[in-house]
């Protein structure tokens, strides 16, 4: 053999000796989200804002009846609005565009109910082009929320009202940038029923902005929680059995919990007020949430596989109220005291791992990216994860996260802890999902099990996280 023969014989006998078949990834356990659903998954925690006609007559539902000059903001300053949501912590804005008493935002030419016929600057204003613009400036998503119920508009009540409704949103669609929400309720008016045509509504969006998501009672693509108290189940499926829904029709129960065989990836959104009412009151100013209500609500919903949909009520100067700002800001204080500390750290160690590939190996919880998971072989629905820290440490946060791209898996998990010589459970949960916190009294060990008890499927994690919480 010449010298160069042995070369190549010895690499690629060296090559061979270190090759070793991919290990396929887990299969995906249908139904899965969209991208756009993933995207919106991600954004956890934005603001709603509720302002339009009503904030003037100290309504939360008007009757359409009040003159346009009634609309009238003092000092209105969106960019005021979207650097208070920056710093809150929040990702994006939605505003009520047009609320039940039909009077609209922005200058529509669908009706005469509108900012354009308005003393506020003189009927130029277009409070979605202040907004829109404001959100781009402060890197924040935009989105829309159009009550179909409209108690003003002449054609309400019969079909032809179903086209200036899908007008409405050709023009917010169209005018002012990427929207990523779109959000519907179902309300009907008890006197002129309206048989909506939410199939033509959905239809309409999709096509001029396919990648906004879409929320109301029966999705397509976010659903109602069910509630406005800001809580999700504590079993929480974002996979929904959507046959037959329609909005304005909501199963509350079913909304709350989803469900384990659904069809239809439909993950829930939990909108809430920071006050009593959804628009301004000043009667209300001492009634702003406190923080520990305000902490409730988020590991009622962010941490119970929902997004947090907070709303706050825009006042008459069209400023966010200093009291508001003040208990936001605090809010954020105190959820970056409780969750921004993670105190993983250690050797991880898995009772099974896929393949036995470092790929899927338990180390990947550890790196906080979504496509990086630990998955076990097909077939073991019930494996875990072991945390030497190395030392004793407290905590009483455990946050856990799923690969949902690949679809929510989950069923039964338990949080376990090395005490007095033995593992004991000290939490438990159902569902993960995109996130999951489970809340328990402070505990101090070396050592953390993180149990699978049961799985759709071979499981996917790809985070865990624990915290110590300031308190308790
Ligand atoms: C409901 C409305 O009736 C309330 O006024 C509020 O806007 C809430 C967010 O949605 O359907």
């Amino acid at each position: 053999m010449n010298k160069v023969a042995f070369i190549i014989t010895f690499a690629l006998l060296t090559a061979s000796f270190h090759w070793k078949p991919q290990t396929v990834p887990p299969s995906p356990v249908y139904p899965i989200p969209t991208r756009s659903q993933l995207n919106w998954q991600r954004l956890e925690y934005y603001a709603f804002i509720h302002f339009g006609m009503n904030t003037f007559t100290d309504h939360e539902w008007g009757e359409g009846r009040a003159s346009p000059d009634t609309f009238n903001p003092t000092s209105l300053d969106c960019r005021q609005w979207a650097r208070v949501v920056k710093e809150a912590g929040m990702k994006a804005i939605i505003i009520t565009a047009k609320h039940h008493d039909g009077f609209c935002l922005w200058p529509s030419k669908t009706t005469t109910y509108s900012v354009k016929n308005s003393q506020w600057r003189e009927g130029k204003g277009d409070v979605l082009k202040h907004l829109s613009a404001a959100c781009r400036e402060y890197g924040l998503k935009f989105g829309v929320y159009i009550s179909p119920w409209d108690r003003n508009h002449p054609l309400y009540g019969t079909p032809a009202y179903n086209r200036v409704y899908k007008d409405q949103w050709r023009e917010v669609l169209t005018d002012y940038g990427e929207v990523f929400e779109a959000w519907l309720d179902g309300a009907n008016d008890q006197k002129k029923r309206m048989v909506y045509d939410f199939n033509g509504f959905f239809e309409t969006i999709r096509k001029i902005q396919p990648n906004a998501a879409i929320f109301s009672d029966a999705g397509p693509d976010i659903r109602w929680v069910g509630n406005e108290k800001g809580v999700a189940g504590i079993t929480n499926w974002s996979t929904r059995e959507n046959e037959g829904s329609f909005p304005g029709f909501a199963d509350e129960k079913a909304l709350n919990v989803g469900d384990e065989t659904g069809t239809s990836w439909i993950p829930a959104e939990c909108d809430v007020s920071i006050r009593p009412g959804w628009f301004y009151h000043s009667t209300d100013d001492d009634k702003v949430k406190s923080v520990p209500q305000l902490m409730d609500i988020y590991y009622g919903s962010v941490g119970r596989n929902a997004n947090l949909l907070l709303n706050i009520g825009v006042d008459r100067r069209g400023l966010v109220n200093e009291r508001d700002i003040n208990r936001l800001m605090e809010f954020r204080k105190a959820r970056e005291e409780a969750l921004s500390h993670n105190l993983v750290n250690g050797k991880i160690t898995a009772t099974n791992t896929r393949g036995n590939d470092r790929a899927y190996g338990g180390n990947n919880v550890l790196d906080s990216k979504p496509y990086s998971y630990w998955a076990t072989d097909d077939g073991v629905t019930s494996a875990s994860l072991e945390i030497d820290f190395g030392n004793e440490i407290e905590f009483n946060r455990f946050l856990v996260q799923e690969a949902v791209a690949l679809g929510q898996r989950v069923k039964r998990f338990q949080v376990r802890i090395f005490r007095n010589g033995r593992f004991e459970t000290v939490a438990q949960g159902t569902t993960i999902g995109y996130k999951r916190i489970l809340l328990f009294p402070t505990i101090r060990t070396s050592k953390l099990q993180f149990v699978i008890e049961d799985s759709k499927a071979s499981p996917v994690i790809s985070n865990v996280e624990i915290f110590r919480a300031p308190g308790e």
